[in-house]
């Protein structure tokens, strides 16, 4: 008899890639959906179910789900569901795509994957962790309005310290030897590329003026010379300008005008 492991990746195989996430926002959601895009590969996405959208996350992340035999329960959307796979956490959905999609570099690097992860994740520590909490530094359940004191120090020093950090990370990472080409890591594109390009493209709407000026610095001339790059691969290009680019709304990226620079 197969292992249900074996009977999930046969399931699995030829099935389209669900997305279930909120609707009405690009949210962490968009990473998924860009490596999709790029990629070209068959997905649905829960986002545009309508009235079941909200629904059907709930019902998975609820504290009645107990998941079931293959899969454990779940604690935030995005979630992607495979054949019988249901996982969530989005560089951990990433990892999975990028190995199926051909997005984590090329197949004879087998340490590719640990790089493109660790990229990632420092991408979205600082480029979507951190601006979420510009607006929501005291407490996720709570309003903005609720702390909008403490809002526009966290934003001050993010503007100030850690969003050049980060910029100049990435900006070192894209002069560095690793990069052997106008992507982070390796000779080809990564959904570390994607991932980044949709951080500065959030950071860029949030923070408008803030990011205005790191561009004309020019100390970040790879980075936002890389933001320009994905977004003119075709896939992507076409995807943009699509109606399944949600625009931005009270999600990770928001713009408050009194939390960008003056
Ligand atoms: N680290 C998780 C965070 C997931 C997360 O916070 N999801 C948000 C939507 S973008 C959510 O619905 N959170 C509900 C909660 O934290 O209570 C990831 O990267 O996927």
């Amino acid at each position: 008899m197969a292992s249900p492991q074996a009977k999930r990746q046969k399931s699995a195989k030829d099935v389209p890639y669900e997305l279930i996430y909120w609707a009405g926002l690009p949210g962490r959601g968009e990473h998924i959906r860009l490596a999709l895009e790029e990629a070209g590969a068959e997905y649905s996405d829960n986002a545009f179910a309508g009235d079941s959208a909200v629904p059907t996350v709930l019902g998975y992340i609820n504290d009645k789900n107990l998941g079931d035999a293959l899969n454990p329960p779940l604690l935030a959307p995005p979630i992607l569901k495979h054949g019988e796979l249901i996982i969530n956490q989005t560089p951990n959905i990433l990892l999975y795509l990028g190995l199926r999609l051909g997005l984590v570099g090329e197949k004879e690097d087998a340490d590719a994957m640990f790089k493109v992860n660790e990229l990632t994740l420092v991408a979205l520590d600082g480029l979507s962790n951190e601006p979420h909490d510009c607006h929501h530094p005291i407490a996720t359940g709570l309003y903005y309005e609720d702390q909008k004191d403490e809002a526009k120090k966290k934003s001050s020093d993010y503007t100030k310290n850690r969003l050049p950090k980060f910029l100049g990370y990435f900006e070192r990472v894209l002069k560095g030897e690793a990069s052997k080409s106008e992507w982070l890591y390796g000779s080809q594109l990564t959904y570390a590329d994607l991932v980044l390009f949709q951080c500065v493209d959030g950071v860029k709407h949030a923070f408008p003026k803030a990011m205005g000026r790191m561009e004309k610095s020019g100390d970040y001339e790879n980075v936002f010379k890389h933001y320009r790059a994905v977004q003119e691969r075709p896939n992507i290009k076409a995807y943009l300008a699509s109606e399944r680019r949600q625009k931005y709304g009270l999600g990770i990226y928001r713009h408050y005008p009194e939390l960008d620079e003056d």
